[in-house]
């Protein structure tokens, strides 16, 4: 059944990858709340046979952050504690969700852009993106969970900096701060993130379904809840049939080797 998504948002199935794209770059894919209950309502619903998907931005740049038109009216406190749930809700599906989410990142990255690319697996940078955390400059702060994930990117001194004096890192910047995994050259970006999502989905779901849920949680919360939730995510994933057939394949060597590529 096809996902109903908002006008700000396209979706294109390329085989075992979904390749979901902001689209309105109109308004340089500022989010406003349309958008981002619709992305919450598409990890949510990733059709079956998706292994990975791919999130990229229409336009000159990745994404605006908030739209500022929209947050210009909210009305009082509550209204805009609200909003930050929701956006909360939202990122939380992505980076929660179902299967993995590769990010395409070019052009402008900022406020709430950065926060949505830190919600999801693997970035991919082109050399035209750069980001920035422009709350201070226009009275806001961070909404969408980003003083949670960014810091946890690139370290709580670094978003200081960028918050406090409004500084943009580049492309290289972002790259050797945690930002992105992978810089390509320009307009090489959506391939590259197809590529590793191609890969992502050829790996087993329960080792995949383990990956996002269980590393992240492990690798923040106490030792001793990590090693516990570790066994059980270890156990569940090698009494897979996946892991059979896989490990089996191995030791008749008719899987790959891990190569130094
Ligand atoms: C917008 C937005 C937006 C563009 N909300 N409408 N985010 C920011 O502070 C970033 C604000 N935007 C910019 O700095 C620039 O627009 C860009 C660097 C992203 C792009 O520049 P440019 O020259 O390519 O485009 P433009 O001409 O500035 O914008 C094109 C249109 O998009 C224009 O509307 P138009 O009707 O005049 O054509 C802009 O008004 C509109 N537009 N960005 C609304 N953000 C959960 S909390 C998160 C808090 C934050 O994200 S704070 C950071 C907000």
């Amino acid at each position: 059944m096809p996902i109903e998504l908002p006008s700000s948002l396209t979706f294109e199935a390329l085989g075992s990858v979904g390749v979901l794209r902001l689209s309105r770059a109109a308004k340089r894919n500022a989010l406003d709340d349309e958008t981002v209950n619709g992305l919450g309502h598409f990890f949510r619903q990733v059709p079956d046979g998706i292994g990975a998907i791919v999130l990229a931005g229409d336009g000159p740049h990745f994404c605006a952050g908030l739209d500022l038109a929209g947050a210009s009216a909210t009305p009082d406190l509550l209204h805009g504690i609200l909003h930050s749930r929701l956006w909360h809700r939202a990122f939380h599906d992505i980076q929660f969700g179902r299967v993995p989410a590769v990010c395409v990142l070019h052009g402008a990255v900022v406020g709430g852009g950065l926060e949505l690319a830190a919600a999801t697996h693997v970035r991919v940078a082109e050399p035209s993106a750069y980001y920035a955390l422009p709350e201070g400059q226009r009275g806001l702060f961070l909404g969408g969970g980003g003083s949670v994930r960014i810091p946890r990117l690139i370290g709580t001194q670094m978003v200081m900096d960028m918050m406090l004096t409004g500084r943009t890192l580049s492309a290289e910047q972002g790259q050797t701060a945690g930002i992105s995994q992978y810089l390509t050259p320009e307009g090489g970006g959506l391939a590259k993130g197809i590529e590793l999502a191609r890969q992502i989905a050829a790996n087993a779901p329960m080792s995949n379904f383990a990956i996002i849920q269980a590393l992240p949680r492990n690798a923040e919360g106490d030792p001793g809840t990590g090693y516990f939730t570790e066994a059980l995510m270890a156990g569940a994933a090698e009494t897979s049939p996946e892991a059979k057939q896989r490990l089996a394949d191995f030791l008749a060597k008719k899987a790959g080797k891990v190569t130094n590529t």
